[in-house]
């Protein structure tokens, strides 16, 4: 039996940066195992991964696309992982269930960042990689000169497991340094074997030397071996490579290209010899296994035929249509259907058993991330998943008024596939905001729900918490009276209104003496004055001011609550345009973490962003990184991630939390108090 084989089913994730090939990799994996009869292209969008509207219309995936597939008798399940950051969250909740991982790269500096970010979210997690060195049919530099390139984004050695036999200036085929065999790649089959001869096999003496020397790193017996000449057994070879990649010591370096399926057999091989199974996987995750049905939720989706679907990882036990399902929490539901995936498509199968990742249909109340277990005490959480902080926010409402209701049911099944998605009710400006990780994540969103539910939507940016505030002090009267056949109405009170310090917010006095407004009324007053200091002069809420009830009158017969709540209204809005108000916006503390060659840049972009930087520091426990604090207006904040990755090859982030409202004056003031009015005068 060869090594690593038979450990059961396993469970493969494919990541990498945006564009580096996971995708059409996956695809000629699923070629090459015979899961599909005709390679498709991400361009002509006829892959089985990327298969949502959403994904073939921009070209790039935007979800996590899962395929189950047999190569050489085993069951083999491949999570193919968006690469843009702003789908990311969706890789974070398949990886801890993964026996491996793929890490599909191009020898591309500006890569490198989101490369190192990657596989620093598989050495936290500890789990075993590979590099797969893709494009190479684009190489134009030596493949020992682009590790080089990549080595400072992984913090164990990368491994060189092959190297290139060159055709003049293009990649003909590959030497394997531990098989120590040439082959020449065929296109969309397997490569032949060619001699080992002449330079190459020189070449290969030096890599093969280079790979064992990195290996016995970890093993004296290897390394008397090398020091005393003698050539290590092959079996010895094969079981260090396995045991050092399981172990997290190394990280192994294939190569090909993926879009002929060139090189993939030989990565499939790796897979099969050198990766553990679910059993190790398990017992990663601190999973206590006794035989019931024990599994991690990868990922939830509502299709338009099945219904909901988890997407899960078996780690024991089996599964099968009927059982019921618990989280720490609740219970998850009842498993009705059992599907082996193969991108869009699903068929339905028999139980599940450990190692299997399959879809289990609707399971109500299971989440993504969630531990479901069969056994009467429901088995402890495995994964703890927590979405990034969002970066970018979008108000969003129905264009039409009877679509109300479904948007808020489609916007809950949204955020259930994806916890990265937050949805936001607020309370004062009434808007339903989306926060997202980013750009693209709110845009295929907004795709989603005219697509998949139907439902024209509006988007803005959303509204900027302004406020207004007074510079000066003054006494004002307010008076309600009328007298319409009947009762009339009565309401007399003098408002001492003055400013209070930033930050105070609101306070009311009563110091009405000798009863001139009895008081019973005096309650009825203060919700008058708090009427009145919702908008104010310049249209947004007023805050940080006191008003005093000081004097006023009443009638015996036609005074009442409503008329004093109205005199205080009156008093307060006639007030405050005498006040001299000032426009008020609030200002955060901002934290951006980026690449150290980025900083400079960063702080540019702060600056023109009416930012003042605190300082920069270096980022604690990430080499080559740095974090910059700012103080910054919310209003610049809004789309700041933008800018933020593309100063960054796409890796910096930020949080902001809200510090301090400040004045604003002069044009900016007055552009926002215009934009206010003119948007009240429309309403
Ligand atoms: N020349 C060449 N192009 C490739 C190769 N593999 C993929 N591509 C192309 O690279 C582009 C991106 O491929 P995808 O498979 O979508 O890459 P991905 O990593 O899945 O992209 P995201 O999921 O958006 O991060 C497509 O245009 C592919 O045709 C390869 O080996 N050689
Ligand atoms: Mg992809």
């Amino acid at each position: 039996m060869p090594r690593g084989a038979n450990s059961g089913p396993r469970c493969i994730a494919l990541v990498g940066p945006f564009q580096s090939g996971k995708t059409t990799l996956l695809e000629a994996i699923l070629a090459r195992t015979g899961a599909i009869q005709r390679m498709g292209t991400v361009e002509a969008g006829t892959t089985a991964g990327d298969g949502s509207k959403e994904a073939r219309h921009h070209k790039m995936s935007v979800e996590v696309s899962v395929a189950t597939t047999t190569f050489m008798d085993e069951s083999y399940t491949f999570i193919d992982c968006p690469g843009s950051i702003a789908f990311a969250n969706d890789m974070r909740a398949v990886l801890p269930a993964c026996d491996a991982a793929i890490v599909v790269c191009e020898a591309d500096e500006k890569k490198i960042p989101q490369l190192q970010l990657i596989l620093r979210e598989l050495e936290e997690l500890k789990i075993p990689r590979f590099l797969f060195l893709n494009k190479i049919d684009k190489a134009d530099t030596r493949v020992r000169d682009v590790l080089r390139l990549l080595q400072p984004a992984s913090r164990t050695p990368l491994l060189l497991r092959q190297i290139p036999l060159w055709h003049g200036d293009i990649i003909s085929g590959f030497v394997d340094l531990a098989l120590e065999r040439a082959h020449v790649y065929k296109e969309h089959t397997a490569s032949e074997v060619v001699p080992l001869e002449g330079e190459v096999a020189q070449l290969e003496k030096e890599a093969r030397f280079s790979m064992l020397e990195t290996l016995a790193d970890h093993d004296d017996e290897l390394m008397e071996q090398l020091l005393e000449d003698i050539p290590p057994p092959r079996d010895k070879v094969f079981d260090d490579l396995a045991k050092e990649l399981r172990d997290g010591l190394v990280c192994p370096v294939l190569m090909g290209v993926a879009s002929r399926t060139n090189g993939v057999l030989r990565l499939l091989k790796a897979l099969r010899h050198e990766t553990t199974g679910v059993k190790e996987t398990a017992e990663r995750l601190g999973a206590k296994t006794n035989g019931e049905a024990l599994a991690v939720v990868l990922k939830t989706l509502h299709t338009s035929h099945g219904g909901k679907m988890s997407i899960v990882r078996v780690l024991s036990g089996e599964i099968g249509d009927g059982v019921t399902l618990a989280t720490p929490e609740r219970e998850a539901g009842r498993v009705s259907g059992v599907f082996k995936l193969l991108g869009q498509g699903h068929d339905k199968r028999g139980a599940a058993v450990a190692g299997d990742t399959v879809a289990l249909g609707k399971l109500e109340h299971a989440r993504t991330g969630d531990t479901l277990s069969s056994g009467k005490k429901p088995h402890a959480a495995l994964v703890g998943l927590k979405p990034p902080p969002a970066v970018l926010a979008l108000s969003i409402s129905a264009k039409e008024r009877k679509d109300d209701v479904k948007l808020g049911l489609a916007l809950t099944k949204l955020v259930e596939e994806d916890p990265a998605l937050v949805v936001d009710h607020n309370a004062e400006t009434h808007e339903v905001i989306a926060w997202g990780q980013g750009e693209m994540h709110l845009r295929v969103m907004t795709e989603r729900l005219a697509d998949r539910f139907g439902i024209a939507i509006e988007k803005h940016p959303p509204r900027v918490g302004y406020r207004e505030s007074i510079r000066k002090p003054i006494q004002q009267r307010g008076r309600h009276k009328k007298q319409s056949g009947g009762h009339g109405q009565y309401g007399d009170v003098v408002l001492d209104i003055k400013p209070l310090p930033r930050g105070s917010g609101f306070a009311f006095k009563d110091e009405i003496k000798g009863g001139v407004v009895p008081g019973n009324y005096i309650g009825s007053v203060e919700e008058g004055v708090i009427d009145g200091l919702k908008h104010g002069p310049l249209g947004f809420q007023v805050v940080d001011v006191t008003v005093a009830l000081v004097d006023g009158s009443y009638h015996s017969v036609d005074s009442s609550d409503m008329a004093f709540r109205t005199a205080g209204r009156i008093g307060v809005t006639e007030a405050l345009p005498q006040c001299n108000p000032v426009l008020l916006e609030p200002i955060h503390t901002v934290e951006i973490v980026c690449p150290s060659d980025a900083t400079a840049k960063i702080n540019a972009i702060l600056s023109g962003r009416r930012g003042q930087i605190l300082g920069f520091d270096t980022r604690d426990g990430w080499q080559g990184w740095d974090v910059v604090r700012a103080m910054m207006p919310e209003a610049e904040i809004g789309n700041l991630i933008i800018e933020v990755r593309s100063a960054t090859a796409g890796v910096g982030g930020f949080t902001s939390k809200f510090d301090h409202m400040a004045e604003l004056s002069g044009k900016p003031a007055e552009q926002i108090v215009a934009a206010r009015k003119a948007e009240a005068a429309a309403a």
